[in-house]
């Protein structure tokens, strides 16, 4: 009898410390970013890490570091570092981690979503599903959604409301291919480089113009850099992705993984509805300085459609077609 009890104690205690208890925590975690708490992407780390600060009472500690310099300035490298376990975890664009994730390239296909409703019906419905399974299956674990926002596009020379106005005109991209072909697509000259570069090109006149959305035009005053003209066309929105390598994940007992992912959607609800409720005060701001604003007329808008359809068919089957003909569905029985 004896016996049993004290085995059944030894039992106990191993079931309680192990495996998770006896994990030691890093002291600290990495948190990637390309924009600071200036953004509403960095206000998006910045709550996430309080969150779980809080709510951990204070034993999981993050750091952010933004500007991507964790990589170098090389952003589109964040998911890769991610995956090999040099970043703990990030607050990323789906447009940074698409070299490595096919399907995030479903949110950068041109005029895919019209709205705020459009971007939710699809993160949040199965076609949001697959793209987690996505990044799942290359070594990160997703947690839930942020936004960047809609992207709109800027340029010093002139008032753009038709493809041919592109014509000729350096367009600062950002690493995918995808925009290139977009921008080619349209008769621009489109030339990728980092954000960490995009600034100085566009200073110098390296580049005419660049796409981003008006809180990034906003907050890191493109406009002294000379870019006078903003069209608001909308043709993509890209949302943020808080994730972490699924290496550090494992290390987290399953209560604490818990606890990071609610604060993660919690974040990332968070600040979606703040860059959202935004905007409008963003654009005054933004006319104020007298930049010429130019909003598309649905036939204005209708051949921008018509002159990328090619973007479509070059990457919907690199995408996966199940998932863009999901989205697409998606978008059309949106609230
Ligand atoms: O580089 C950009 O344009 C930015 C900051 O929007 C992204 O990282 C996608």
């Amino acid at each position: 009898m004896f016996k049993r009890r004290t085995l059944m104690a030894a039992l106990a205690t191993c079931l309680l410390i192990s495996p998770f208890a006896q994990a030691e925590y890093k002291k600290e975690y990495t948190v990637s970013t390309v924009l600071p708490s200036a953004f509403p992407w960095g206000q998006a780390a910045d709550k996430w890490v309080e969150l779980v600060r809080e709510r951990s009472e204070g034993r999981i500690n993050m750091k952010i570091y933004s500007n991507s310099q964790l990589v170098s300035g090389d952003q589109t490298k964040e998911f890769s570092a991610m995956r090999s376990g040099l970043i703990d975890m990030a607050v990323g664009s789906t447009i940074n981690w698409s070299p490595q994730v096919p399907e995030l390239n479903l949110f950068s296909l041109p005029f895919l979503m019209p709205d705020h409703a459009a971007i939710d019906a699809i993160t949040e419905g199965e076609a949001g599903k697959a793209v987690f399974k996505g990044i799942e299956k290359r070594g990160v674990t997703p947690l839930a959604w942020g936004e960047n926002g809609f992207r709109q596009l800027s340029n010093s020379k002139k008032k753009i409301d038709k493809p041919a106005d592109l014509k000729g005109l350096k367009i600062r991209v950002v690493g995918s291919p995808l925009f290139q072909d977009t921008f080619t697509a349209l008769g621009a000259n489109p030339t990728q480089m980092s954000w960490a570069d995009a600034k100085p090109a566009l200073t110098t006149g390296a580049v005419d113009g660049q796409e981003n959305p008006i809180s990034v035009f906003d907050v890191a005053r493109i406009d002294q850099v000379g870019q006078a003209h903003l069209t608001r066309w909308g043709y993509m929105a890209d949302p943020l992705v808080f994730g972490v390598s699924t290496r550090v994940w494992r290390q987290f007992s399953p209560e604490d993984q818990k606890l990071l992912k609610q604060a993660a959607i919690d974040a990332g609800k968070w600040e979606k509805e703040k860059s959202r409720s935004e905007l409008k005060s963003t654009l005054a701001r933004i006319k104020e300085r007298g930049i010429t604003v130019t909003d598309l007329t649905p036939e204005q808008h209708a051949a921008f459609v018509k002159a990328t359809e090619s973007v479509y068919k070059k990457w919907t089957p690199r995408i996966g077609e199940a998932l863009v003909k999901q989205a697409q569905e998606a978008v059309a029985n949106r609230n």
